[in-house]
């Protein structure tokens, strides 16, 4: 097939999941070109995949850079020029509009990633016209059941449910790199995320607060940047946890943090799927987290790892103690990295999404 994906190139989950699936689509023999504002990080260098660059131009007569508008030019080009046969956005503002606007003429498929709809979407500024733009595509497809439900309310359509993969030969357990982020006899607690407010990470280092407190040697490693930094550091010195915490940069090779770690913790206000949570589980590393979402879909609670009421620190400090002390926890990360690799392997999401166009293009 002639395929276009779009998204946003930055660290978001949305975007690591169309690169990931760019690649291997293309691996599997597809034509593929991804359209970006700048190549996708997570795209590798030597990636069949064709990027195009998505300009960004502005005018002094403009309120600022029109990506709607150039993007849709960008796809009606690529369209013409490609034979695309399908386009696939990830992330519904604005892709989903800008497709719909380029009348390409390719069948096109929308997939939901989590605040494009439960949060953006609620927006009357993009709701309607996101509505009309999924509702008249050949597709749509959501990364959890939680966020379908969520996407049948607010857009009024029905997407099939395709998860998001994790590569199982990439994100496995690697105990033999922990000596680099903790010292001999302390528990690696991992956070990564955007540092976005819906993030909530200062709970996350308010959980942690309580474990060190209950004599537990353990560090927190927070892995990323974003606009709720300098709030976490506030959290940190007013706990007076300094001493039992490691901030590192954002960093082309995650796995080798997340395989090291004990324990992965979450507590995001809303997480439709939770793409770090999966990979921490592929890497043999239980998850603690907030009940949100899709992360019962993705976290069997009780099994491999544990799942708290949102706002509830103390539950989440009491979880991450008993893990930590508990005989049972080799046997939970055996659990998590087999049941990543059973229930989200890359092959069968792909062939999933194969399907999808195939279907989309059979019924046009
Ligand atoms: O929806 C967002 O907030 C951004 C988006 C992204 O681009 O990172 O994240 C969402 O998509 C990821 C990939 O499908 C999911 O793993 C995240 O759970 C989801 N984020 C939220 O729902 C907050």
């Amino acid at each position: 097939m002639r395929l276009g994906i779009v998204a946003y190139p930055g660290l978001g989950g949305s975007g690591v999941v169309a690169a990931d699936l760019a690649h291997r689509l293309a691996l599997r023999g597809h034509a593929v070109v991804m359209l970006a504002t700048r190549r996708p990080f997570r795209l590798p260098e030597n990636s069949p995949v064709r990027f195009v660059q998505v300009e960004l131009p502005n005018y002094p007569v403009f309120p600022g850079p029109l990506y709607t508008l150039s993007l849709a030019g960008a796809l009606r080009r690529a369209a013409r020029e490609w034979g695309l046969e399908v386009i696939h956005t990830h992330y519904a503002i604005p892709h989903a509009a800008a497709a719909h606007l380029a009348a390409s003429g390719a069948a096109l498929v929308h997939t939901l990633h989590g605040t494009d709809v439960n949060l953006l979407g609620l927006d009357p500024a993009f709701r309607e016209v996101t509505a009309l733009a999924l509702q008249t595509a050949a597709g749509v497809s959501a990364v959890s059941h939680s966020l379908a439900a969520q996407a049948r309310v607010v857009y009024g359509v029905h997407p099939v449910v395709i998860p998001n993969a994790v590569d199982p030969e990439r994100f496995h357990p690697r105990p033999y790199l922990k000596s680099r982020y903790v010292e001999a006899g302390e528990a690696m607690l991992l956070h990564a995320s955007n540092f976005r407010p819906i993030k909530r990470v200062p709970d996350i280092v308010r959980a942690f607060a309580k474990v060190v407190r209950r004599g537990v040697r353990a560090r927190l490693v927070l892995l990323g940047d974003g606009p709720e930094k300098p709030h976490v550091e506030r959290t940190v010195r007013e706990l007076g946890v300094e001493r039992h915490v490691t901030f590192l940069p954002p960093t082309q090779h995650p796995e080798e943090v997340i395989g090291a770690a004990d324990l992965f913790l979450l507590h995001s206000q809303e997480e439709s799927f939770g793409l770090a949570a999966l990979e921490a589980l592929a890497s043999g590393v239980p998850v603690v987290a907030a009940r949100v979402g899709g992360l019962s879909e993705v976290v069997r609670d009780g099994v491999t790892g544990r799942l708290v009421e949102l706002g509830d620190v103390e539950a989440q400090a009491e979880a991450i103690t008993a893990l930590l002390t508990s005989p049972e926890l080799p046997r939970m990360r055996r659990a998590a990295r087999e049941d990543a690799v059973a229930r989200f392997h890359p092959d069968s999401v792909t062939k999933r999404y194969e399907a999808l166009y195939a279907e989309v293009l059979f019924k046009a």
